[in-house]
């Protein structure tokens, strides 16, 4: 509605002007980019363009106080429609003009009158609150922002009502200016009844209000009739002191006064309103914060767990590994004898003992125990998943019961519960799809590959228990053949012991680099799979990671901002 025409200030008040229009430009320059909602942003320009408005008196309160009829009584002429029921249903503006008129601008009418009162303000009749249509409320809620200030009608036969205190604490949110008006005075038989009327209204305004309000007893059915043929009726209807009041009272200069604090008003309101929302989101925030944390002490527990529990079971193979060593020289001392020397020369025997004895079930055994430990660092990995996924639908859950009556500015839940989604989402596929059979002959695919490389064997199509035996067998080969080349002859024989010693230390070499090259190709290939595991888990949460950090600087950022802007607005509404 393009209420009013515009009107310039009191010179003295012009320079403060221009600062309520840069307090309200800087204002924007927070709230766009959240964004704030169109509504919100919609109440913020209405606010700059007040401005630029003549002075406006909105009339407010339940519907049948007698609001339309205040206003005519006012005017001394009928310009809105009086009545019983709830009967205001649209914003209903008047100013002047020189005859009466009455148009549609879409948002409201618009009534021009030809009356004095009106050079120096407009007046905004508005739809009765409490009543049956609550589009009525809504509408005067909307519009109660623009108000320079709010008479609030409240009627004396049933004076401050409950919805009354409701509704008067959303005019108090927006800063604006209230005088209460209690009509319907004449509805009294005697004057003790209207002086506790008047005492009760003035308390329970008061400790709304936390000031003493402005208070008028009037009746504008009286003031009507005073107006129209029944002079004596004016005393009673106490419209002398308001109409004085609207006259003098509020003269230029407490009119201007008014106009530049009412913008700042609806600033501060809309400052708080994002503010308090900057704090519920970075509340919000430190519990997404304090979650993710929370996964990255699971993953660094689960890293530790893996490599302890690792170091336990590759021990375990170790051990297989060592055992064959300790057989093998078992094995040396036994067969390195005199007795044994013809038996020393037949070196097809030779090895078929050592494989016997020494290798015996070792190569099955290292795969037993390799397989124990894939399927446990594969249970493992997915257990991770498992309590991951287990913590995003927490989390998802949390943020559902959190939600609170705001519209989600600038999409920011909607971005939040996306990426939880998708994450969680990611992580359920992950817990799914898991494949424990696949992913355990990666890995041992992995481990074979190791070993077969540290043997220079290229790619091995043999299992790793095979491996072994081909390794553990080339090592026997060797042995054999050395001994078998040291006791030929005679002198052979003499020389045995030295012999001995020689194939003793040989064969330990042999065994233990085997040892040694089966383990670190299985400790290689393990610590990457653990890397890998570990990495992936926490690269699943760095969108959300990101996102929640992201929104944590900038909401600060947001609440700083308003929180000073508002100390700025205080300051310069008690220089008005
Ligand atoms: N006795 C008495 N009745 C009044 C007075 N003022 C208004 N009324 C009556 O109260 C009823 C409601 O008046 P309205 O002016 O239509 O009330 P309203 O607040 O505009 O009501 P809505 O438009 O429905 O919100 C009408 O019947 C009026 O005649 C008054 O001072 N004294
Ligand atoms: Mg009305």
């Amino acid at each position: 509605m393009s209420f009013g025409s515009s009107r310039l200030l009191t010179p003295a008040l012009e320079h403060q002007l221009v600062e309520v229009r840069r307090l309200l430009a800087d204002l924007r320059d927070t709230l766009v980019p959240l964004p704030a909602s169109p509504s919100d942003l919609g109440t913020h320009a209405d606010a700059m363009r007040q401005l630029d408005e003549l002075f406006m008196i909105v009339v407010a309160g339940e519907f049948n106080a007698g609001k339309s009829a205040l206003v005519n009584a006012l005017l001394g002429t009928r310009v809105f429609e009086e009545g019983v029921t709830p009967t205001t249903a649209r914003i209903q503006l008047v100013r002047h003009g020189a005859e009466t008129t009455t148009a549609d601008d879409g948002r409201g009418i618009v009534v021009t009158a030809p009356v004095e009162l009106l050079r120096d303000l407009q007046i905004v009749d508005t739809p009765g609150t409490n009543a049956i249509q609550r589009e009525h409320e809504r509408l005067t809620r909307d519009f109660l922002p623009r108000a320079d200030l709010v008479l609030f009608v409240t009627s004396a036969d049933r004076p401050f009502t409950e919805s009354e205190r409701t509704f008067l604490d959303t005019i108090r949110e927006w800063g604006k200016k209230i005088v209460i008006l209690v009509n319907k005075v004449d509805i009294f038989d005697n004057d003790a009844d209207l002086a506790q009327v008047l005492t009760f209204v003035r308390a329970a305004a008061r400790e709304l209000l936390q000031v003493d309000p402005e208070l008028f007893a009037v009746s504008a059915r009286q003031a009507w009739r005073a107006k129209h043929g029944s002079p004596e009726q004016w005393t009673a209807s106490g419209f002398d002191r308001l109409e004085t009041f609207l006259h003098d009272t509020l003269d230029d200069t407490a009119r201007s006064r008014l106009k530049l604090s009412s913008p700042i008003g609806v600033g501060e309101s809309l400052a708080r309103r994002y503010e308090a929302l900057a704090g519920e989101r970075l509340g919000l925030l430190s519990s997404d914060i304090e979650a993710l944390d929370e996964t990255t002490r699971q993953l660094a527990l689960y890293e530790e767990d893996l490599e302890r529990g690792f170091g336990l079971r590759m021990s375990v193979v170790e051990k297989v590994l060592g055992d064959m060593e300790s057989r093998g020289h078992a094995f040396l001392d036994d067969t390195l004898r005199i007795g044994r020397v013809f038996d020393l020369m037949n070196r097809p025997r030779i090895q078929q003992e050592f494989e016997t004895r020494v290798i015996a079930d070792a190569p099955a055994l290292v795969e037993r125990r390799v397989t124990e430990l894939i399927d446990w660092l594969v249970d493992q990995d997915l257990r991770q998943w498992q309590a991951l996924s287990v913590r995003l639908a927490q989390r998802r859950r949390e943020h559902g019961e959190r939600i609170v009556g705001h519209d989600d500015a600038g999409g920011f839940q909607s971005d939040r519960t996306a990426l939880i989604d998708s994450v969680g989402r990611e992580t359920q596929r992950v817990v799914e799809t898991f494949d424990r059979r696949r992913e355990a002959e990666a890995l041992a695919d992995g481990a074979r590959t190791a070993v077969a490389a540290t043997a220079a064997m290229g790619a091995s199509a043999l299992g790793l228990g095979a491996l072994v035996t081909v390794l553990a067998t080339t090592a026997a080969a060797d042995v054999s053949g050395l001994l078998a080349a040291g006791v030929l002859g005679a002198v052979g024989m003499l020389i045995l012991p030295a012999k001995r010693r020689r194939a003793r230390a040989d064969l330990q070499a042999k065994i233990s680099a085997l040892r040694q090259r089966l383990a670190d190709a299985l400790h290689g290939e393990f610590a990457m799979a653990r890397g890998r595991s570990v990495r992936r888990l926490s690269d699943s949460i760095g969108p959300y990671s990101r996102f929640v950090r992201a929104e944590q600087t900038r909401w600060a950022e947001v609440r700083t901002t308003l929180a000073a802007w508002r100390a700025q607005a205080a300051a310069l509404l008690s220089r008005l």
